[in-house]
């Protein structure tokens, strides 16, 4: 007997970003991952002002899915997958983000993209902005920061849905949309909403305010689509990390919780439609002077996601200081510790299997909705063996750890999960370092750091191994 339900939802994850290329195929737009050029492991893309020629732009290319996506479905088929996660280039469809009308030709690929995963008995599970907002949009409204990108979004969502609602299911609205709270750094406020801080602006309420925004978008996309399809399941998508306290100092308790609080607010925001009560005292405090108005709060409350996606990648841990505030905790404030139990990826991501485990119970218990693990598994370096395979067991290792807590979760402790997509299922450019070298797949492809490569495609150890744990439905690991 195996852990897993029926129709348990076996996938991959990409982003149309990181894996279509053909950056101006078919009319497409530039969106704000086509200006930021690749960095290096320390650091972060540089956010450049459009596109400069001479500059290395990995998205422009990527791996070229949107010349091969025939190819490479039936590689997806091959393997097993019964869903497939990816989004819609928001610049397919509407090239500037604020146009009148659609562009036909992106329709038409997205037509052609699910038509051949459906051919394969592959349902899609679809991020409507996966980082992938119109550069337009942030020259001429600012990203997020501005209440009229709520009706671009809204009228994107609803010609999406109304054209893919026989083909597509499963939606979520922004990928990893609590990336931006905290963290305060140029690259993630950027890529989750298109801001660019200037230098005498709070940059807490400039990152609240565009949140704020993308909730109600997210809430008014979640009825808009309900209404299209009633059988459409919406999910949101957040990047969860546990954070666990460095001591049982109950300081450091309270500090680990107070993150919590702090890196799941949206959370809260997207599943019950409405604001922590800590957070709504946060704001009172401060002078911030937020457009949340109580109309928008209506919206929140009838827009609620049928579902938590979310990326699990790696856990952290925090401890308080005497001088600090036990307050809304960012950047800055949030002391990360290393954590000496675990080992860590070249990268140093933790490698953590029992938070994967301890986050599906934490969502569990505090959401009481299904879950999807819409992104997980582990960045590395690749070696090909003279015999030209690679021999990826350090891949299989850390996705059968983490399968396995899975299991658990759904097995021992009742966890309602719809599904599993392991994050760049097939090589594709990561979205921190905007490099190949740091490889997910169980699919290779034939493409370095410096864009060299016939970008032909072959099946790591991994890809084997993954496909008897579908045809297992996971119990075979
Ligand atoms: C998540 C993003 C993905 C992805 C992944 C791995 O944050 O949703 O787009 O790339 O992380 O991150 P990286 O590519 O930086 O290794």
């Amino acid at each position: 007997m195996t852990a897993f339900p029926k129709g348990f939802l076996w996938g991959g994850a990409v982003a149309a970003h990181q894996f279509e290329g053909g950056w101006q195929a078919g009319g497409k737009g530039v969106s704000i991952a086509d200006v930021m050029t690749a960095g290096d492991n320390e650091t972060k893309r540089r956010i450049t002002d459009g596109v400069q020629s001479g500059e290395n732009y990995p998205n422009h290319d990527a791996i070229d899915y949107y010349h091969r996506y025939h190819e490479d479905d039936q590689l997806f088929a091959d393997l097993g997958l019964n869903c497939f996660r990816t989004s819609i280039a928001w610049t397919r469809i509407f090239p500037n983000g604020d146009e009148e009308q659609p562009n036909e030709a992106g329709l038409k690929f997205y037509d052609d993209v699910f038509d051949d995963l459906l051919s394969h008995q592959i349902e899609p599970v679809i991020t409507l902005s996966h980082f992938e907002m119109p550069y337009h949009l942030v020259k001429k409204y600012g990203g997020w920061r501005s209440r009229k990108v709520i009706d671009f979004f809204v009228k994107f969502a609803t010609v999406v849905f109304d054209r893919y609602k026989d083909k597509v299911k499963y939606w979520m609205t922004f990928n990893e949309i609590n990336n931006q709270v905290g963290m305060m750094n140029e690259w993630s406020l950027f890529t989750n909403s298109g801001l660019l801080i200037k230098p005498d602006e709070d940059k807490e309420a400039v990152m609240f305010q565009a949140a704020h925004y993308e909730a109600v978008a997210s809430a008014l996309a979640v009825q808009i689509g309900h209404r299209i399809n009633p059988d459409f399941q919406i999910g949101c998508m957040v990047a969860m990390g546990p954070v666990y306290p460095a001591t049982p100092n109950p300081n450091d308790v309270f500090k680990a919780e107070r993150t919590m609080q702090t890196n799941y607010y949206l959370a809260d925001v997207q599943v019950k439609g409405k604001y922590p009560a800590f957070l709504d005292r946060y704001f009172d405090r401060h002078a911030f002077n937020l457009d949340i108005t109580l109309e928008d709060r209506d919206v929140l409350l009838a827009g609620k996601v049928d579902y938590i996606g979310f990326s699990y990648y790696a856990s952290h841990v925090t401890e308080a200081s005497q001088d600090e505030p036990t307050d809304f905790i960012t950047m800055g404030h949030n002391r990360e510790v290393k954590n000496s139990t675990l080992q860590r990826s070249d990268w140093g991501w933790e490698i953590d299997p029992v938070g994967l485990r301890y986050a599906l119970n934490w969502f569990s218990d505090r959401y009481e909705v299904p879950l999807f693990i819409v992104e997980n598994g582990f960045g590395a370096f690749d070696k090909i063996n003279q015999d030209g395979h690679i021999q990826d067991d350090y891949r299989i290792d850390y996705l059968r750890q983490h399968i396995n807590q899975m299991r658990l979760a759904v097995e021992v402790d009742g966890v309602k999960l719809m599904g599993y997509t392991p994050w760049g299922i097939i090589d594709l450019v990561s979205a921190g370092t905007g490099q190949m070298e740091k490889r997910y797949g169980v699919i290779y492809v034939d493409k370095d750091d410096q864009g060299k490569g016939t970008l032909a495609r072959s099946k790591k150890a991994s890809f084997d191994w993954f496909q008897k744990v579908i045809r297992s439905n996971g119990d075979d690991l």
